[in-house]
């Protein structure tokens, strides 16, 4: 089983739902960076406020901001022994994917495989519109699906030239989708 994994794929895609099972059926670290963003959010953080505005309007949140959440948390993982990790929903561009590869680098570790979840743009605003976060309106959601277009899409190409990408069909039940994904990773 792969311990080293990360989830790529469009906004409503089931990334969160599919990674928080995975990591806790499998033991896996499970860093989503939407969550630790909206849980300095909520603690009223000058972090969390710095961020606030910017998810509200479906962009991503800068880089530097980003970064330095998820190295500490990595850090703190290899000083406690180590152990395997889930990433999800980052790295979110080319400069987050950059700065991953040198921190792992530094960790002496690496990605074993990049998962891409890959759904229709009309299921994508169904199931986000049902889901109904603060973030969830029609107009944010399209913004955030060009959001994905124009700065995520293109880190498929980058860990396709890497060996590691896998696509799953993220559509139909949760279950489904989770057999699909377990399938990559055994
Ligand atoms: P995220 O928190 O990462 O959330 P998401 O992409 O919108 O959703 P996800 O794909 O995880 O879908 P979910 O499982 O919830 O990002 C939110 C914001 O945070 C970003 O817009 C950005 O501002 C900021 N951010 C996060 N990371 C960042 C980074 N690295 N850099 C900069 N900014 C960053 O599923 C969606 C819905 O579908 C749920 O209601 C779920 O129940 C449902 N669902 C899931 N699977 C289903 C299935 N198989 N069938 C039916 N419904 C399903």
């Amino acid at each position: 089983m792969k311990q080293r994994v990360l989830f790529l794929g469009p906004p409503g895609a089931g990334k969160g739902t599919q990674a928080q099972q995975l990591a806790s059926s499998h033991a896996l670290l499970h860093l989503s960076t939407g969550d630790l963003l909206r849980g300095e959010v909520a603690a009223g953080t000058a972090l969390g406020q710095e961020a606030a505005a910017v998810m509200a309007r479906g962009e991503l949140v800068s880089d530097a901001l980003v970064l330095a959440i998820v190295r500490s948390r990595l850090e703190q993982q290899a000083a406690s022994g180590g152990g395997g990790w889930l990433l999800d929903g980052f790295p979110r561009n080319l400069t987050q994917a950059e700065a991953l590869e040198g921190l792992l680098e530094d960790l002496g570790q690496q990605i074993e495989v990049v998962v891409l979840m890959e759904l229709d743009d009309a299921v994508l605003l169904q199931r986000l519109l049902g889901r109904g976060r603060e973030d969830d309106n029609e107009a944010v959601i399209r913004h955030r699906l060009e959001v994905y277009r124009d700065q995520t899409a293109p880190l498929i190409r980058f860990y396709s030239d890497r060996g590691l990408l896998q696509s799953v069909d993220a559509s139909g039940e949760v279950e489904t989708v989770g057999q699909r994904i377990a399938a990559l990773l055994d």
